[in-house]
């Protein structure tokens, strides 16, 4: 059949059935109007919800932390890559810090707390828990800081840096102190005499005293406390300050010849002073971890940005850059193969088993801390 025969029957068929219509021949009845079915939602299911937009990072948020603890380039090549911005604002001491939050400050989205600290902040409900979906490199961290006793699983927070508090002094101008007493027992007649500082730190200011005493650090005994506190009157004779922010520089500038301070910081200014050195005394010191959280009061968006910037620190390659950086011991596995054997070796990095021995670290005393604190105003404010 043609295409033209085909048109001949189709007009034909038109035709019939019009001119049927025409002569009243029963039109077929209009198809009823079908209405849609509607669908009941079963009854035991939930009704299919629209997927949630695609969450957001902030573009910018702010850490607060210890001051010279990131290498500023780490910020600038975090923006490159996300385009999320990150101010930095400093805290001299956990205390500080955490006075500051529970103060009500809402602005920060990182904080970078030590371990006892991190028990205190996670008591006092304080943290936001990690979405470890988005910290895959929370596998980079050796074995031993995947499960520390103040945060086991990493639930709160990711392990920033290690070191230890100590002596930094000028090699050549003092010899090696190694004892406490160099700050305790304070000799007029020493060429340091007045030319040495102690942490402004409550805790860490009593651990010296205490390890000086040998008593535990994390005592609650009252008549232990009472007689470091004596002791750390007796040591404002011959001290030129509590400095927590410069004390490597006093020392690095020959201002100071001594400090009581932290490992990493005296390595940083080695480089402007090649005689600076650091010892642990007989007597003993203090290992801590630092961490980096995210307080609970961040917006969901500040969130995901600073789990962004946990993940990106916790990079092989990133953690090791912020070790060559600030001299610190890194609690990343994948960063220590990049950071090689001359830097895993350095002995105040990484303090060999028999100082390690002699280390203790500060602990959370509950209801005690107060007393601590208003010990540590005392000596503050006493004249020796
Ligand atoms: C870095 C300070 C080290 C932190 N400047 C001590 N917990």
């Amino acid at each position: 059949m043609n295409k033209r025969t085909t048109l001949g029957i189709l007009s034909l068929f038109l035709l019939v059935s019009l001119a049927l219509a025409a002569c009243g021949g029963a039109a077929p009845p209009a198809p009823p109007v079908e209405e849609p079915p509607v669908e009941e939602p079963p009854v035991d299911e939930p009704p299919v919800e629209e997927p949630p937009a695609e969450l957001q990072p902030a573009s910018e948020i702010v850490i607060y932390n210890w001051s010279e603890y990131l290498d500023p380039e780490i910020y600038a090549q975090f923006e490159a890559e996300t385009g999320i911005s990150i101010v930095e604002d400093n805290f001299s001491n956990n205390e500080e810090m955490l006075a500051k939050l529970q103060g009500g400050a809402t602005g920060y989205a990182l904080i970078v707390p030590s371990d006892y600290t991190v028990n205190i902040m996670r008591q006092e409900g304080m943290l936001a828990a990690l979405d470890k979906a988005n910290i895959p490199n929370l596998s980079n961290l050796s074995e031993q800081f995947q499960d520390l006793p103040y945060d086991p699983g990493n639930e709160y927070c990711a392990p920033y840096q290690w070191g230890t508090t100590g002596i930094g002094y000028l090699d050549g101008q003092v010899e090696e102190p190694t004892s406490w007493s160099v700050i305790f027992e304070p000799d007029p007649g020493a060429d340091y005499f007045g030319r040495y500082t102690m942490l402004d730190d409550v805790r860490e200011s009593f651990a010296a005293a205490l390890i000086y005493l040998g008593y535990s650090i994390n005592t609650t005994d009252e008549a232990q406390l009472e007689e470091a506190k004596e002791l750390l009157i007796q040591a404002k004779a011959g001290l030129a300050g509590y400095d927590s922010d410069t004390f490597e520089d006093q020392v690095a500038a020959e201002e100071n010849l001594l400090a009581h301070g932290w490992n990493g910081d005296f390595l940083f200014v080695l480089e402007d002073n090649e005689n600076i050195a650091y010892t642990i005394p007989e007597e003993g010191g203090v290992i801590w971890v630092d961490n980096i959280c995210i307080p609970n009061t961040v917006t969901p968006e500040q969130k995901l940005a600073a789990e962004m910037f946990i993940n990106y620190l916790l990079d092989a390659e990133i953690g090791a850059q912020l070790s060559d950086w600030n001299y610190y011991a890194s609690p990343n596995r994948a960063s220590e193969e990049i950071l090689g054997e001359e830097f895993l070796s350095d002995p105040v990095v990484y303090p060999p088993p028999e100082v390690l021995a002699r280390l203790q670290y500060i602990e959370p005393v509950g209801e005690f801390e107060a007393v601590y604190q208003r010990l540590w105003d005392e000596v503050k404010a006493a004249t020796p």
